[in-house]
């Protein structure tokens, strides 16, 4: 028998052996699907389950009840375009350069000139969706991408079989999907439409393994919901003023991504895939108090993130610090709480070994496989620190921050050289600075967030020579490339009545 017949006989034999042994249908039925629910500016406070007691979120809590809840978990961003980056590319966004949210904006007369963010996510990069793919799942894509826009930087260039993007707020011809045959019914909320292409999605892949990232849009300003909730919750925060309740027409958002979720899982379970499934819910950054332009006599509050400091667009915990509720029976705890610090681009390498897949090579992984914490909440990583870099004015000042053990460190990298220091053990609302009685400390974190800056190439603020203290306040779009009227913006409808 020559050698090639053999090898031949024996690809034969492999390929027999291989089919007997592991049916495709047997294959993908072991191979769990995974759906990803990662909701708009949802902060650490705003569901129940992490102790918000006046928006009702009946199915978020379920799906803690059934699963683990992350008390730790971090967006590795404080907005949305940077945590997205992060989540699709396993790496801290600081490596690819969208570090602001895409297009951004910027003030050019302040102390210092800000880095210009990239305004696409790099085709060449190989997203968690093409890892997947690579291991023979099928993947989609629903609601918004914020990574660029464009064929080839759109979810379906970037590795989405399935690509719904949708752009818009929140109500029936406010928004619209990028692909002109995906119509919502009449006066259909965005959330509801979203919910009905995820499970449509669900319905048409049981025959083969799926990744399905859900990403609504809610909650998101510009506020706005159906009437009906919101009255609901009107009514229940009465005449109160009180700045320490959510919005109510927030927290009338926060039910319709609460129903979502009840929809999805109803879909799952009407599938067959609910044990074989994992869920995920988690934020792309922490909840907005105010806009960054606010005039406080013109509104009121969106959300409140109290006992944490700061908001969406700060590396203060109310920034960065958001819910994450893994569900996955048979493997998850169920109910139980895990206090380790965990972040976005986690879920990358997480998602690829439930798949059985491979990280892709020549491509930086910063994200740690989550699935030991998944088994036993107890458990701990063994990681050096977490790293944010947040080179933009925009809540809070250009800062970069570090989080090692419960210290947390913060730095301005706005020329002014402050530096603030935290034990988040002690104090989680971040009030005392206590870098001037540990100068011993705070010297290594701040070296040890410069050394991992520099290795990931970091971009930094400088000088601004056209500094005017005068005008340092100016707001002005990347878009237009011109200043921001704040009291020119349009108000949008706060219900489907308002159209
Ligand atoms: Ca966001």
């Amino acid at each position: 028998m020559s050698r090639l017949f053999s090898r031949f006989l024996l690809a034969i034999l492999l390929v027999l052996g291989a089919v007997e042994v592991l049916p495709a249908a047997q294959a993908s039925a072991e191979r769990p699907n995974i759906v990803l629910i990662f909701v708009d500016d949802l902060g650490w406070k705003d569901v129940g389950c992490y102790g918000n007691e006046f928006v009702e979120t009946p199915n978020i809590d379920q799906l803690a009840a059934e699963g683990v809840r992350f008390t730790n978990f971090y967006a590795s961003g404080a907005v949305c375009s940077p945590t997205r980056c992060a989540l699709q590319s396993g790496q801290n966004q600081a490596r690819i350069g969208i570090t602001a949210h895409i297009p951004g904006h910027w003030r050019p007369f302040e102390r210092v000139q800000t880095p210009r963010p990239t305004n696409a996510m790099p085709s060449e990069t190989v997203t968690v969706a093409e890892s997947l793919k690579q291991a023979g799942y099928t993947t989609g894509y629903i609601g918004k991408w914020h990574l660029g826009s464009g064929e080839l930087f759109s979810p379906g260039g970037q590795g989405y079989d399935f690509d719904a993007e949708i752009n818009g707020p929140h109500f029936e011809g406010k928004y619209r999907a990028r692909r002109k045959d995906l119509k919502p019914k009449a006066g259909q909320y965005r959330t509801e439409f979203e919910t009905d292409l995820a499970r449509g999605f669900i319905q048409r892949s049981s025959e083969k393994p799926f990744f399905l990232m859900i990403s609504p849009f809610a909650v998101h300003i510009p506020l706005g919901a159906m009437s009906s909730k919101v009255e609901k919750y009107r009514a229940k925060a009465g005449d109160n003023p009180d700045t320490h309740l959510p919005h109510p027409i927030y927290a009338a958002m926060i039910e319709h991504v609460d129903d979502m979720v009840g929809r999805i899982m109803d879909q799952l379970r009407q599938s067959g895939l609910d044990r074989n499934t994992m869920v995920v819910f988690t934020s792309d950054n922490g909840g907005l108090y105010r806009r960054y332009d606010f005039n406080p006599e013109a509104d009121r509050s969106v959300s409140v993130q109290k006992p944490l400091r700061g908001e969406k667009g700060t590396l203060f915990e109310g920034g960065i610090r958001v819910p994450l509720i893994i569900r996955y029976p048979g493997v998850a705890a169920q109910g139980k709480v895990c206090d380790e610090p965990t972040i976005t681009h986690d879920f990358y390498p997480t998602f690829v070994e439930l798949a059985g897949g491979s990280l892709p090579e020549n491509q930086p992984i910063d994200g740690v496989n989550l699935l030991p914490l998944i088994r036993d909440p107890q458990g701990s990583l063994g990681r050096e620190a977490l790293y944010w870099h947040y080179p933009h004015y925009h809540h809070d000042r250009p800062s970069s921050a570090i989080r090692q053990g419960d210290w947390k460190l913060i730095e301005y990298i706005d020329g002014t050289g402050q530096t603030l220091l935290f034990n988040l053990a002690d104090d989680l609302g971040e009030t005392t600075d206590l870098s001037q009685s540990n100068p011993g400390r705070t010297q290594q974190l701040r070296q040890q967030l410069s050394r991992w800056r520099n290795s990931v190439v970091a971009r930094m603020p400088i000088p601004n020579p056209h500094y005017d203290p005068d005008r340092a306040g100016e707001w002005w779009s990347v878009r237009t490339g011109k200043p921001i009227d704040s009291q020119a913006r349009k108000r949008f409808p706060a219900t489907e009545k308002d159209l």
